[in-house]
């Protein structure tokens, strides 16, 4: 196995245990309580860094942030969410009516700029940027499991790596590398920066640090559902943020990859990793980058059958998610919703970009293609 899979373990063990302790039955929050087991495990994954008083650090609300600045009131209404067209796969099915009261939501994705202030205001440090603290993390794992070397515990994320020639799609491995040093500072590892790239999106950030930096600007992250009604920008039945007319366009739609996936990209537009925001035109609402350039976290967690449980209902009032997360793929892990595609898309693997496309991954994990935005309450 490679060294990817056994870090993919490592973090993800504390999902294990909490799994193995609920159901795989569907459950909302709308229509149950939390039992005991099921808030122990919410509220008792230990921090795997052994980073405990991190939390206190960004209690400090940023009013000026607060004030909706840069972002655009979403008036609340009723839409179809989930697949509409042969594209959809299973996860996005049944297609479903929602009702949802208005939001405000971030224009953009949150870029270098704004996440540094955040970190410059409250000393923040990312998932990416600690070591693991192996004495915390091996009370999460099973008895007996043996310490890994010690470089394999020193701060890393996931890059992207490009492949010589066309590979099997359905091995993940081969173009996304751990890489030490890595971190929203250095997107592609040490030798990398941000200098001059105020204006990209953040990446390498885990659902954690979006949360810490949602709950400093007075926001938060937007549910599943807020999110698919803002992409679709006040139109029915359309396929992509901009229409229903093929990605390449009248120039353009948005930052994805033209070419062999993940061998050869034609940059024909003019990005092979991320873009700074609002390099392409706006959806209905006023929002940019909401299809491709980076995947941005949703508060949700992430449940194959999600929407299911809304086949009886004729409308799901303001949906927050499963109580408990199931992916099939990898049924161990406790997952995050995750939305919108990135620049690493294309309609040969993912066609992220669609509006009811739904990707996952674990709340630890940061990635050079993952990103967030956020929103708030009237
Ligand atoms: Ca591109």
């Amino acid at each position: 196995m490679k060294k990817i899979f056994f870090f993919f373990f490592l973090f993800l063990i504390n999902d294990l245990i909490c799994f193995a302790q609920t159901k795989k039955s569907i459950q909302t929050k709308d229509s149950l309580e939390c039992n005991k087991k099921q808030s122990c495990c919410n509220k008792n994954i230990p921090k795997r860094f052994g980073n405990a008083n991190q939390t206190d650090s960004f209690s400090l609300i940023n009013l000026s942030n607060a004030e909706h600045v840069g972002m655009v009131w979403i008036a609340g209404g009723k839409f179809f969410m989930g697949g509409d067209n042969d594209q959809a796969r299973s996860d996005e099915f049944p297609n479903h009516q929602v009702e949802l009261n208005g939001f405000y939501m971030d224009q953009t994705e949150v870029t270098n700029k704004q996440f540094a202030r955040f970190v410059a205001e409250t000393g923040y440090i990312t998932t990416a940027e600690k070591d693991v603290d192996w004495n915390e993390l091996k009370k999460q794992l099973p008895e007996n499991t043996p310490m890994p070397d010690s470089e394999m515990l020193k701060a890393a994320s996931l890059v992207f790596v490009s492949t010589p020639e066309a590979v099997n799609l359905s091995d993940y491995s081969q173009w996304w590398k751990w890489q030490h040093g890595a971190n929203w500072k250095h997107p592609q590892g040490p030798d990398s920066d941000i200098i001059g790239k105020d204006d990209l999106p953040v990446v390498q950030v885990s659902w954690d640090d979006a949360n810490a930096y949602c709950k400093w600007a007075g926001k938060r992250l937007p549910t599943e559902a807020e999110w698919e009604y803002a992409v679709r920008g006040g139109a029915k039945k359309t396929v992509y943020s901009w229409g229903n007319a093929p990605i390449d366009s009248n120039g353009f739609q948005c930052n994805y990859w033209q070419g062999s996936f993940p061998n050869s990209n034609l940059v024909e537009d003019k990005f092979y990793l991320a873009a700074p925001v609002k390099s392409f035109k706006p959806n209905g609402y006023g929002l940019y980058d909401m299809s491709g350039n980076v995947w941005e976290w949703c508060s949700d967690l992430y449940h194959h059958d999600y929407y299911k449980s809304f086949e009886k209902m004729k409308c799901a009032n303001n949906p927050k998610g499963p109580i408990t997360s199931f992916d099939p793929d990898e049924p161990l892990v406790s997952k995050r919703v995750m939305r919108g595609g990135s620049f690493l898309c294309n309609e040969s693997y993912c066609s992220g970009y669609r509006n009811s496309s739904r990707m996952k991954s674990s709340q630890d994990t940061g990635m050079e293609h993952v990103g967030f935005r956020c929103v708030a309450d009237k």
